[in-house]
């Protein structure tokens, strides 16, 4: 860890837009116009979200991916992995609020939860919100993407600060594996797109083992990418997570304006046990201001996330 600290320093560079030009060769940065980031991906082709940018604050290679910070004209600063963007702090809150929330407010008294990705440390600061929640591991490929986020990205990674976090730096399967069988109430799956180091985090095999990690009744949400880009990928997903949890299995979405199409999907699947209604959301948040107000969740939009527009809806069906 201490390693990748200095590496951070080491590399970090001041940059402003003007040295954008020259910087458009360089991997997990793609600008088709000077002094903007546009994201490029196979996973997307033909289209490319871009914003402008003020200030490149960090770039770096870690074991797994590139690394960049910069600070955006009218989203704050930017987090990108692999050329893709993570998060942004202006809306961090949309995705971060409703991939914790949408399974810890679906059932009684979580107390044991384990997150795998996540290092920039946003789903550790809304899971921190839920009193009953005694543990909470986290299980983080990439040591260099908590590093950056706790230097560049503080009121995301306060996620750290709790006490009742331990941070494992290594391989979220691996991690799965090992762990106890039906030692977890809540899995949160918060990782990048199914290309690079998320790859096996989208796979049958690993849905085997969040099913064997979790409790009877237990809960799990992954990130489970857009309606208007993935279907097939979903579909998949969906098809896997029926044959593996026989409780409830939902697919929710929400808005976060800087992903890819504006829109990104959870799958939310229960084990056989307690009956878990997803779409009713039971356990409340505390309102603990030391944390400041929810931004984007509620009980409201928590029920409507499942509320699919008819394509995606026959798509989903069709997989039961
Ligand atoms: N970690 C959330 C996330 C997933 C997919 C994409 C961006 C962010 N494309």
């Amino acid at each position: 860890m201490a390693e990748n600290v200095g590496e951070i320093a080491a590399i970090e560079k001041q940059k402003t837009s003007e040295d954008l030009g020259e910087e458009t060769a360089a991997p997990g940065m793609s600008a088709i116009i000077p002094g903007w980031f546009s994201e490029i991906s196979p996973m997307w082709p033909g289209e490319a979200h871009s914003l402008k940018v003020e200030q490149i604050l960090f770039q770096g290679k870690s074991d797994y991916q590139n690394v960049v910070v910069f600070q955006s004209a009218t989203y704050g600063k930017v987090l990108v992995l692999d050329g893709v963007i993570q998060l942004t702090e202006r809306d961090e809150c949309a995705y971060q609020e409703m991939i914790t929330h949408l399974p810890l407010c679906s059932i009684p008294n979580p107390k044991k939860v384990l997150v795998i990705g996540g290092g920039d440390g946003g789903v550790l600061r809304e899971v921190e919100r839920h009193s009953s929640v005694e543990q909470i591991d986290i299980c983080e490929i990439d040591g260099m993407v908590v590093e950056v986020s706790k230097k560049f990205f503080p009121e995301v990674a306060v996620g750290y600060d709790d006490p009742r976090v331990n941070l494992h730096i290594g391989d979220g399967v691996a991690f799965l594996n090992n762990a106890a069988g039906a030692s977890y109430d809540a899995v949160i799956v918060d990782s990048s797109d199914p290309i690079g180091p998320a790859k096996e985090l989208f796979e049958k095999p690993f849905f085997e083992s969040v099913a064997r990690a979790l409790r009877p009744g237990g809960v799990v949400c992954t990130q489970a990418e857009s309606i208007w880009l993935h279907m097939h990928i979903i579909e998949d997903i969906v098809a896997n997570c029926r044959q593996i949890f026989k409780g409830s299995v939902n697919y929710a979405w929400t808005t976060v304006p800087t992903y890819p199409s504006g829109v990104i999907g959870f799958m939310l699947c229960s084990t056989e046990g307690p009956a878990v209604d997803f779409k009713l959301p039971l356990n409340p948040i505390d309102e603990d201001q030391s944390k400041g107000p929810l931004k984007f969740y509620n009980a409201e939009i928590h029920s409507a996330a499942f509320c699919l527009p008819s394509f995606a809806k026959r798509a989903i069906e069709a997989k039961n």
